[in-house]
């Protein structure tokens, strides 16, 4: 049986100017995954040095922030099975150029930093940045009549 997991979803201030917010979210919808969070944040520099910790060492950690800063972000919580690694196949490879046809980075995007979206890349980092965007109250359990397809066996 897999396993429900949670992650936490950017939608990045290229997409947030370029109107993408409701497609991306759109996207997910119709995947079928939940949303138990979501809020607008202006992201400040040490959050971002944080989030970005592993990249700090390279030439264009700077511009990174900059970037994640020009506006304010969407920040997502996601939950359905799997959803770690479900998510990160949907919103494609880090570089859009090489990203595979149909996910969100290749359809929507062609450069980095600016590449739309960012999402967990596993278990220990998605619960790292939940708890870095969230407080526990913001977050949400509810019952969809959806879930039955998602969640259950569907009859
Ligand atoms: P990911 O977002 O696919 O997990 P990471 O390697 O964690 O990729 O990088 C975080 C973010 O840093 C990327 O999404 C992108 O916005 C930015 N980034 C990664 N590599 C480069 C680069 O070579 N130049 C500029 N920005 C980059
Ligand atoms: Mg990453």
């Amino acid at each position: 049986m897999a396993d429900i997991q949670r992650t936490l979803v950017l939608i990045k201030p290229d997409a947030v100017q370029r109107e993408l917010v409701g497609e991306i979210v759109t996207r997910f919808e119709r995947k079928g995954l939940k949303t138990i969070g979501m809020k607008m944040a202006h992201l400040d520099e040490a959050t971002l040095t944080e989030h970005y910790g592993h990249l700090k060492d390279k030439p264009f950690f700077g511009d990174l922030k900059k970037f994640m800063m020009q506006t304010p972000v969407i920040a997502l919580v996601l939950e359905g099975f799997d959803i770690i690694e479900v998510v990160r196949v949907i919103v494609g490879a880090t570089n859009p150029r090489a990203a595979d046809a149909g996910t969100i980075r290749s359809d929507l995007s062609m450069n980095v930093p600016s590449n739309i979206i960012h999402a967990s890349d596993s278990l220990e980092s998605a619960g790292h940045e939940i708890k870095r965007f969230f407080a526990d109250n913001e977050l949400f359990a509810y019952d969809k009549l959806t879930d039955k397809f998602h969640f259950g066996e569907g009859v």
